[in-house]
């Protein structure tokens, strides 16, 4: 019989929504399903936002004590979805409990948090993982299958953009996401991360950086209510202000130790980019190019094809490609957000059944956060700076 997992999702906002999505929907994809995701107990900050989260995201329960959750017998898998400054002692408290730990992106607010987590998992049984979920998009798997098997040869240089537009207004209010010490840094770590993770899965570590950071709204509305609505928050211009001290943007030189060069680019506001994540790998035999607002669909040049079919052909992902034995029959029907979040499940739940550890884990991401942390510096010394 297939195992039940019982999960206790820690934070009941935007990304708790897709992680309680992708666990009622994972054995729809994948089945068999390593294993059948239990939709346990839903803990937010007050009564009335947990229980709209139970009743929501189909939970049995609702809680507001995070500790005597995670410390509960009868959880297997605790997800921490909470704002960044509390990642780091709800992970270490579950992992200690002898939880599986999945955890939102970036990994912690400070690097010494992130230091902290990936010890506790070295020090424990438990299956961590970081939820880093656009290496899961099939047409960046494909990309990654494709480079693995030399189909462009050895890769010379990786050019990475996370551009976003959500933040552009400067009476969009101060949510956790502009103040330092909740979310560590701004642009860097909400979605720089995500691009340093497709290098680090796609072209390997990176060695040392060069960044160029701005923050071009200094101050912000202060934010009315306890919820983030990013996009969706309502704007004001005559409300009391206070500064944002993270970065809006930064913009960048990397060098990877196998000695391929790129650039990493990272702004939320990019007037006119929603969520334009865009890769373009150059190898000695060919490149590749993807565009996460078109995610169906993978870019790809192959140096060697005959002179007069030369050029980037269009590839639709569906079942000949990776993870295409659990999506859609046909290519093209669609990829979204929420197929990327089904996968992520599905691989943690594989993973944590193998007994194995899924990519990334804390340990992995860890060098992610090094790398964030470096460009950060290099934003304030104007160096290049070593991982
Ligand atoms: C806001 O920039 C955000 O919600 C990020 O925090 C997520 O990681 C990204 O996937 C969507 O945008």
């Amino acid at each position: 019989m297939t195992k039940t997992l019982n999960v206790a999702l820690i934070g009941g906002g935007f990304m708790g929504k897709a992680h309680a999505m992708a666990y009622a929907a994972m054995p729809m994809f994948f089945w068999p399903a390593p294993a059948i995701p239990h939709r346990k107990v839903v803990v937010d900050l007050t009564d009335l936002a947990a229980q709209e989260a139970r009743d929501r995201f189909g939970f049995d329960e609702a809680s507001t004590d995070w500790k005597a959750i995670v410390n509960r017998s009868d959880i297997d898998i605790v997800d921490i979805c909470t704002p960044n400054d509390a990642h780091a002692e709800i992970a270490i408290e579950a992992l200690k409990a002898g939880k599986h730990v999945i955890c939102e992106k970036p990994l912690a607010s400070t690097l010494e948090e992130s230091i902290a987590m990936a010890e506790a998992a070295r020090a424990s049984n438990g299956t961590t993982m970081v939820a880093f979920n656009y290496r899961r998009t099939p047409a960046v798997a494909l990309a990654k299958k494709f480079i693995d098997e030399g189909r462009i040869g050895d890769v010379i240089n990786f050019r990475g953009t996370y551009l976003q537009d959500w933040s552009a207004d400067p009476d969009g209010p101060l949510s956790w996401r502009f103040q330092k010490k909740i979310a560590g840094s701004g642009a860097i770590g909400d979605i720089g991360t995500h691009v340093i993770d497709l290098a680090h899965h796609l072209v390997g570590p990176i060695d040392n950086v060069q960044a160029i950071t701005s923050t071009y709204i200094k101050t912000r509305p202060i934010q009315q209510g306890g919820v983030d609505k990013l996009g969706a928050s309502e704007k004001s211009s005559d409300a009391e202000r206070a500064e944002v001290d993270v970065d809006d943007e930064v913009i960048s030189m990397v060098r990877f130790k196998s000695g391929a060069v790129g650039s990493i680019e990272a702004s939320r506001n990019a007037w006119g980019r929603n969520n334009f994540i865009t890769l373009e790998i150059h190898g000695t035999k060919g490149s590749i190019l993807f565009n996460y607002e078109r995610r169906d669909e993978l870019q790809v040049m192959f140096a060697d094809d005959p002179g007069d079919a030369r050029g980037f052909r269009t590839i639709y992902t569906g079942p000949a490609h990776p993870y295409g034995e659990g999506l859609w029959p046909i290519p093209a029907l669609g990829i979204g957000y929420s197929e990327t979040k089904i996968i992520e499940c599905y691989d943690f739940c594989k993973a944590i059944m193998d007994g194995t550890q899924p990519s990334p884990n804390f340990e992995e991401a860890l060098l992610t956060e090094q790398v964030a942390e470096a460009l950060i510096r290099s934003g304030k010394t104007g160096l290049w700076e070593n991982i």
